[in-house]
Order: structure tokens, then sequence, then C-alpha cells
């Protein structure tokens, strides 16, 4: 019997494969993980032991520097959420919970705009480059775009995230030929009502590793991840500038007269969409009791 220390790539069907030292081995999970309410995920840290015979076993979890629920998996550096121009249409709400999402875990949210080809990014761009938060474009006939990316990823760990059909499985493809993910039409999806990509899986690449994400849908989202009211605005890369000059007032910055936050927004230095998502969230999120968050 033999003890080792790897990641967890992927999970399946009951089975967590764990890479160590280019090995992945089979492992099932010890039940005290389900009876704590903690499996382990994908970019887990674990201990497994691996017998003469039988299977292989996950025996700890280290300790996680953050863990997301949608899509499951921890140890994130980096949230790549990719958005398209056109099919599918931006939600800019959808982007911005995903942007709050990161932030919140400490994880650094990077934006990239597919499918420039389709329709001007411009509009998206702007709003982003306003927002303190890495924005890049790229089209699938223009790769070299794409470029810039890769070098942001060396050796981070990142995840892949956006709705079904942006493109995700497609700019990973870019990135590194190697991985051959499949991809799939946008038309067929929506007949099928399925996703292409359909399972969260890691991948070595440029001595980092990237995991793609199948898409989700709006309704997943609800249950993202929560947030205390009183938090969102932190997760406002930009409004940081601004809140020092209401702290002392308890100003929510949603409709606050004089709110400093508020006068950026009209004055344009703030995007009215960001503000507006930051609005929808706190609104969400005001009434939900602490018994309800868990
Ligand atoms: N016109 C255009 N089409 C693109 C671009 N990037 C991706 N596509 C197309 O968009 C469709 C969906 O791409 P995928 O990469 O499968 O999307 P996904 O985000 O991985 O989708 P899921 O796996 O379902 O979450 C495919 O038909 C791609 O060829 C682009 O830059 N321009
Ligand atoms: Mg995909
Ligand atoms: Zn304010």
């Amino acid at each position: 019997m033999k003890t080792f220390s790897g990641i967890i790539l992927k999970s399946t069907g009951g089975f967590y494969y764990v890479e160590v030292a280019d090995v992945v081995y089979e492992c099932k999970a010890r039940g005290i993980f389900r009876k704590k309410n903690n499996s382990p995920k994908a970019g887990d840290r674990v201990k497994i032991t691996v017998p003469e015979d039988g299977y292989c076993s996950i025996d700890e979890i280290y300790k996680r520097k953050n863990s997301l629920r949608r899509p499951p998996l921890a140890n994130i550096d980096i949230l790549v959420i990719v958005v398209s121009t056109a099919e599918p249409s931006p939600n800019y709400l959808v982007i911005d919970k995903m942007t709050v999402a990161a932030v919140d875990n400490n994880i650094e949210p990077l934006i990239v705009v597919s499918k420039s080809d389709l329709k001007s990014s411009e509009e998206l761009l702007s709003t982003y480059r306003k927002s303190g938060i890495k924005v890049f474009s790229y089209s699938k006939n223009e790769p070299e775009s794409a470029l810039k990316i890769k070098e942001i990823l060396k050796g981070k760990i990142s995840a892949f995230t956006g709705n079904s059909g942006v493109g995700k499985s497609t700019l990973l493809n870019i990135l590194y030929p190697k991985l051959k993910l499949e991809t799939g039409e946008i038309s067929e999806k929506l007949g099928r009502g399925r996703h292409t990509t359909r399972t969260v899986e890691l991948f070595k690449v440029d001595g980092g590793y990237v995991a793609d994400t199948p898409g989700f849908s709006t309704v997943d989202l609800e249950r993202y991840n929560m947030i205390d009211k009183d938090n969102i605005q932190f997760c406002f890369p930009e409004f940081k500038e601004y809140l020092t000059s209401c702290q002392f007032t308890s100003c929510s910055h949603t409709c606050e007269k004089g709110c400093a936050i508020i006068s950026a927004v009209n004055e344009g230095k703030i995007a009215k969409s960001r503000h507006q998502s930051y609005v929808a969230m706190y609104d969400e999120v005001k009434d939900i009791k602490e018994w309800q968050k868990k």
C-alpha cells in the first residue's frame, strides 16, 4: 500500500481521477466526506492511498484556497468568463454575478468576448475596461488575438465558464490545440437541449491547468453563490476609490442622494450596467435571512 498527494482532474460516476506526477489514479472517496457534506471536487489537492489490489481511495482533502459550487471547482486562480457578442447574446447581470462570485472567492476574473466576427464587441469592451477587470476580445477567425490570454494563464489554474454555446471549448482548442475538445453547433444544442461539454475537467497545460466546464442556464446562477449584501460593494473593483466617500453614512449605494458611486456613474466613470447589476444583486440578497443561505 502506498500513499501519494495529487490533484483531482475530474469526477464522474462516483470516481475521481487524481493525477500524481503524470500518472492518473481512479479513486473512490471515503464516505466521511459525504457525511460532512464536503465532497472532493476537481482542483482539490488530495492525499490518496493506492492498495496492492482493490480501489484507490481519497483519504484527505488539503486546505482549499477557494471553492466554487457552480462550476464545482476548487483552488482556482483565474476565472475566465467567456461572453459572446451574439448567439447567445450577452446578459450583463449574469456576467457581473460571475465577476462578483470570482472576486468574493479570491479568484481573478478575466472576461473574454468571443464571436467579435458576428457583432461588434465594442460595447462589452468599453463597459469592462472601466471596471478594472481584464477584458479581451477574439474571434475564432483571428486566433492570434487569443495569445495574450495564453500568456496570462501560464502556470495558473484557470476555469473557463459562461453560457452554453459562447465558445469556451472552441477558445480552449485555439489556445491549446492538443486538447481537441468537442465543440457544438448552436442550432444542434437548442434542438437537443443539451450541452456539448458535460463534465468539469482539468487539463494540464503550459505549467498549469485549465478547466473546461459545461455552460449553464441563468436558473443555475440563482444558486451560484450567496454573498452578504454588505460585501457586494467590495466585489466591484471600480467602486473601491469611491467607497471611502460613503462609508461613514452606511450608504447602500443604490439610490442615496450624494452617493459617490452614483455620482461616478452619472459622470460616466463607472459603467451604468455595472451599477444596475450591483443594485439588482443587492436587492436580491437584502431580504434573505441568514438561515436561508445555508
Ligand atoms: N462565428 C463564431 N463562432 C464561434 C466562435 N467561437 C465559437 N464559435 C462557435 O460557437 C459554437 C459553440 O462553441 P463551443 O465551443 O462548443 O461552446 P461552449 O461554450 O463550449 O458550449 P458548451 O460546451 O455547451 O458549454 C460552435 O459552433 C463554434 O464553432 C467565434 O469566435 N465566432
Ligand atoms: Mg464546451
Ligand atoms: Zn454610496
